[in-house]
């Protein structure tokens, strides 16, 4: 029986195949696990992307017709359809401890990531010169403007926009600490193998060691040995979202 048609609804990174964004990252990987066959369907506006999802946000994934928004929903129904390889431990503490690091790259890391890449000046300037540039005028322009008054909303809804920036590094640090320390005697995040909490973590570091973010955050994730090792296996188990 031949594969249903699928395509992922993604805001794009510097080349082809890659992505900006760590919840599309999440999906692409979690498409590239399972050796699924897909499109890419690169957005690059707001307005683009409410028409595919009246929420507004990516990534979307489309089968057979059908849309899925929601980082985690389309990982429900890729996990319903496509079962085999697993991205769900049978046991079910390693299934509470899959749900607690998916939450938190979701909703914690992801917003790192957010904050150190968008709210400091000289990151977002890097960002403009890496990233925006290659669009064409006026969007080069007026994209970055508008996605950072979005991005400063969202990370003050969130919390972490009315920290100082001082602290944000900080706890960034002490997170990354946490995670090597975790991992010390382990190969995956959630039980004995690779599932969805593997997926989401590395897709949100992914966007940390992303080719438009300052060296410097990428200097914050070489001290820690344990969590190198593992982002390598889950990298060559998943393929890298962000480039
Ligand atoms: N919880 C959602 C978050 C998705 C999300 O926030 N995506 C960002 C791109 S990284 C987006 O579409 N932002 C547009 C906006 O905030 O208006 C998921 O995991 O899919």
């Amino acid at each position: 029986m031949s594969q249903a048609e699928i395509a992922l609804y993604l805001y794009p990174g510097l080349t082809r195949d890659h992505t900006i964004s760590g919840p599309c990252g999440k999906a692409l990987m979690a498409l590239r696990y399972k050796g699924l066959k897909f499109r890419f369907k690169a957005l690059n506006t707001p307005a683009e992307v409410r028409k595919i999802n009246p929420r507004g946000r990516v990534p979307v994934l489309q089968i057979d017709g059908e849309f899925f928004p929601d980082s985690s929903e389309l990982l429900d129904e890729l996990e319903r359809r496509y079962p085999e390889p697993p991205l769900v431990p049978q046991d079910r503490v390693a299934q509470l401890e899959m749900k607690l690091w998916e939450d938190w790259a979701d909703e914690v890391l992801y917003f790192y990531a957010v904050y150190l890449r968008w709210i400091p000046d000289n990151a977002f300037t890097l960002l403009k010169e890496r990233f925006f540039s290659r669009l064409s005028w006026p969007m080069r322009v007026l994209a970055p403007a508008v996605a950072r008054r979005t991005v400063r909303k969202r990370a003050l809804g969130q919390g972490i926009g009315e920290r100082p920036e001082g602290v944000v590094r900080q706890e960034f640090q002490d997170a990354l600490a946490l995670l090597d320390g975790w991992l010390v005697d382990r190969d995956y995040l959630a039980g004995t193998h690779f599932s969805r909490a593997d997926l989401s973590v590395a897709a949100m570091l992914d966007q940390i060691v992303h080719p438009v973010v300052p060296p410097a955050l990428e200097d914050a994730v070489a001290p820690f040995l344990n969590l190198q090792a593992w982002r390598k296996r889950v990298l060559a188990d998943a393929g890298t979202a962000a480039g």
